[in-house]
């Protein structure tokens, strides 16, 4: 068995610690490195909790910072979702790691560049990162092997009516991606939404009884206040974990080739992933587009990545 070799470039995010967990823990994922973009948070507090989440959970891994801002629009942040640190919920000790001095837009091209074409990016925030290194360095388009990226929906969002947040945030930057010709799976809301985190599975993965699963039991109580108090639901989704299910296991998920563009005008539909479910446009697909996943078996994957802790 030959590991996926991914980067993971996140804005932790009580999901993107997941992601982080289960990408580093399972033996099918090659983690190379992880890069941190503004998104949920600021970049100051998305790198001190990317940071916080690797010293916790003893990651080898290097943690390199990126974009601050978006390309084109005002920042926003989630604090609603997330909390003020980003990461609310889990006490964290002294933090001693350090991020690379190396910025992560840099890390995402030389790493391509020196690549036989096998590695994958796995964006799990808003696509500033990624489509910056698209525009520094073009050459880096043909050495990505795969984008598996969370963000946007074919149905409702869930930032604004129409958006989901990792785009909304910076929605220039993702229709650079899905312009890029890269082939693309996206995990949007339609999907991510069914990883519904109730009471019995946080207890489930906390009874694991090692750091890991404690980790997963203080992000993923927080995470259950806000969207009680946000949205009235009695469970979280961990979108961002999907990316890496998909990695680890491809046949848990149902997708469909679709020709997704981003819409960019400043109107109530910014930043919608506008998703041709039933091809009317007929032009050629340039996403397989996240629908349905098999959460019972989801889980058990999330419980062997805790237990390799
Ligand atoms: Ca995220």
């Amino acid at each position: 068995m030959t590991a996926r070799k991914i980067i993971l470039d996140c804005d932790p995010g009580h999901d993107d610690a997941i992601a982080m967990l289960m990408a580093y823990a399972h033996p099918k994922i090659d983690l190379l490195g992880i890069t941190i973009v503004a998104g949920n948070q600021t970049l100051a507090k998305t790198v001190t909790n990317g940071l916080n989440v690797a010293q916790l959970l003893d990651m080898n891994t290097k943690v390199y910072p990126g974009m601050p801002q978006p390309l084109v629009r005002q920042q926003v942040v989630a604090g609603n979702v997330h909390g003020t640190t980003g990461l609310d919920g889990p006490v964290f000790n002294e933090l001693k790691r350090e991020a690379e001095k190396k910025n992560g837009v840099r890390f995402i091209i030389d790493t391509l560049m020196a690549s036989d074409g096998d590695v994958t990016l796995v964006p799990t925030g808003p696509l500033t990162n990624i489509a910056t290194a698209m525009r520094m360095e073009p050459r880096i388009l043909p050495k990505i092997q795969e984008i598996v990226l969370m963000g946007g929906a074919y149905g409702t969002g869930n930032f604004t009516p129409s958006a989901e947040f990792n785009i909304f945030a910076d929605p220039e930057a993702a229709q650079v991606v899905f312009k890029a010709g890269v082939p693309i799976v996206m995990m949007g809301l339609d999907l991510t939404n069914q990883t519904v985190c109730t009471q019995d599975v946080i207890e489930r993965m906390e009874k694991i009884g090692n750091k890991a699963g404690k980790l997963f039991g203080d992000l993923m109580r927080f995470t259950l206040k806000t969207q009680f108090e946000e949205f009235g639901l009695e469970a979280g989704p961990i979108h961002d974990a999907t990316t890496i299910g998909y990695l680890i296991d491809p046949t848990l998920f149902k997708t469909q080739d679709m020709f997704v563009e981003v819409d960019i005008n400043r109107g109530p539909c910014y930043g919608r992933t506008v998703c041709d479910e039933l091809n009317v446009l007929k032009k050629p697909a340039n996403a397989k587009v996240g629908q349905k996943v098999n959460r019972e078996v989801f889980f058990d994957l999330v419980a062997e990545c805790i237990k390799a802790y």
